[in-house]
């Protein structure tokens, strides 16, 4: 069987000339048909003084105002349709707990691309029509099962829509369907890992020969520790609700940054406090515009995740800029004593000292100085009830994340297993401060 790099060769390796061509194009036609049909977004391009005719290339983008949270809540439910509701054939929204959830919509053009760009991250990932692919991403108003289900559909893999949920079950297909392909959040994957471990299947013994992971930060020391268990090559794939969901950005075989669909999102780096636009290659807020999604169009979304550019030549021949891994939100990120703080930096010096990435970060105020506890799970193999054993290690951990982060944590090792596992994103911050 003929094995198929690319999903769209055309596009995802043509030439800077032509991707900044179709950039320009779908640009200006983008901004028009925002002029035209959202009038929220036509009153912030009047107040910040531009007219569709100042946008001529994507040199004018950084003229537009900028989209947030903020517009998103003031809009709800509908203000940012930019179609008739009758040609709307689809709505997702994101799983926020605070405030009001985003909803988005999609045209039929919209569920289109939106899955070529899911389809493009399944072949990057070696997927043929050979391959049975398990969505393990919820199903339902979440972006992630719908959205790679649909890619994996126009690739031709058979498709098992899963959900997420029922680990036994899950093992019980990846087992009897011979499952070759999952997609799923990082998280859950690691404990899929954990539990067929636990049920004695050495890597060898796992069908899955790929998974697709996203949704949520995840370290490089993550992927090592699941490509070891599972017996896998781990993808990373990113996206959100506002953008279409996953598919924005994915990862190619040399697994070194994520391509992003630039055919479809103009990708930028600004400084977060005073939105000036940062040169490739500098950590900044991610900030997006999706350039041909007609039902809910989004100018220059700032994202809030801090991320890194890089225009740097692929090995792949996929010609699209990458992004980095995110490090996390810059809403994720948590400020103890003063000092900023990612949960990504925690998760990897946990993998570098043997542990998986199970833990749970509980901050609380007390007589005004910021507490800092940190639970992590000891593996079955670590486990212990020597006293002195557990203080040394905890002991050693301690000393690794103060080398990290620059202050110091509480760390208590606890017993495996009695950290809740999550499903989907994985909850690792207690913040009890009353600020
Ligand atoms: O999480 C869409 C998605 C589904 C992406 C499945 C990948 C796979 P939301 O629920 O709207 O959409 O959350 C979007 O999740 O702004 C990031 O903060 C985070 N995120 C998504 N992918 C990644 C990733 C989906 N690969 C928010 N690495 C985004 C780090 C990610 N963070």
């Amino acid at each position: 069987m003929k094995v198929e790099k690319y999903f769209q060769k055309e596009i995802e390796c043509a030439s800077r000339e032509e991707i900044t061509a179709i950039q320009n194009k779908k640009l200006v036609e983008q901004v028009k048909h925002v002029w035209d049909n959202v009038p929220y977004y036509r009153k912030k391009m009047e107040k910040a003084g531009v007219n569709p005719e100042d946008i001529k290339s994507i040199e004018d983008l950084h003229k537009l105002p900028f989209m947030s949270k903020a517009d998103l809540r003031e809009t709800y439910p509908d203000g940012l349709l930019g179609v008739p509701k009758e040609e709307v054939v689809r709505i997702h929204s994101t799983s926020g707990t605070t405030g009001k959830r985003v909803i988005a919509y999609y045209t039929q053009g919209d569920m289109d691309l939106w899955e070529d760009c899911c389809a493009r991250a399944l072949v990057a990932a070696g997927a043929t029509k050979e391959d049975v692919v398990q969505v393990s991403y919820g199903y339902g108003l979440f972006t992630g099962g719908l959205g790679l289900d649909g890619g994996s559909k126009k690739v031709g893999c058979m498709t098992v829509p899963m959900s997420s949920g029922n680990t036994e079950r899950q093992i019980m297909f990846i087992q009897d369907l011979k499952a070759s392909i999952i997609c799923c959040t990082p998280s859950y994957a690691a404990y899929l890992g954990e539990s067929m471990k636990e049920m004695g299947l050495t890597a060898e013994e796992i069908p899955l020969k790929a998974g697709i992971f996203g949704a949520e930060a995840w370290s490089e020391e993550m992927r090592k520790s699941i490509e070891e268990t599972l017996g896998i090559k781990a993808y990373d794939i990113y996206g959100l609700t506002e953008l279409s969901g996953p598919g924005v950005a994915y990862e190619c075989s040399e697994q070194h940054g994520m391509h992003i669909n630039e055919d479809h999102f103009i990708a930028e780096i600004i400084d977060p406090k005073t939105l000036e636009v940062l040169p490739h290659g500098t950590q900044g807020e991610l900030v997006f515009t999706a350039i041909d999604k007609k039902g809910f169009p989004m100018m220059r979304y700032r994202t809030r995740d801090i991320c890194v550019l890089s225009e740097e030549k692929c090995t792949c021949g996929r010609t699209f800029i990458r992004m980095a891994k995110p490090m996390g939100r810059s809403d994720d990120m948590l400020i103890i004593r003063g000092v900023n703080v990612f949960p990504s930096q925690i998760e990897t010096v946990l993998l570098e000292h043997g542990y998986q990435a199970n833990y749970q970060i509980i901050i609380d105020r007390v007589n005004n100085t910021d507490t800092f506890d940190i639970h992590v799970e000891m593996t079955p193999e670590m486990f212990t009830d020597n006293v002195s054993e557990i203080t040394k290690a905890q002991n050693e951990l301690m000393q690794g994340l103060i080398n990290m982060l620059g202050i110091k944590a509480k760390v208590t090792l606890v017993a495996p297993k009695s950290i809740t596992r999550s499903e989907g994103k994985a909850v690792r911050v207690i913040d009890n401060r009353k600020i």
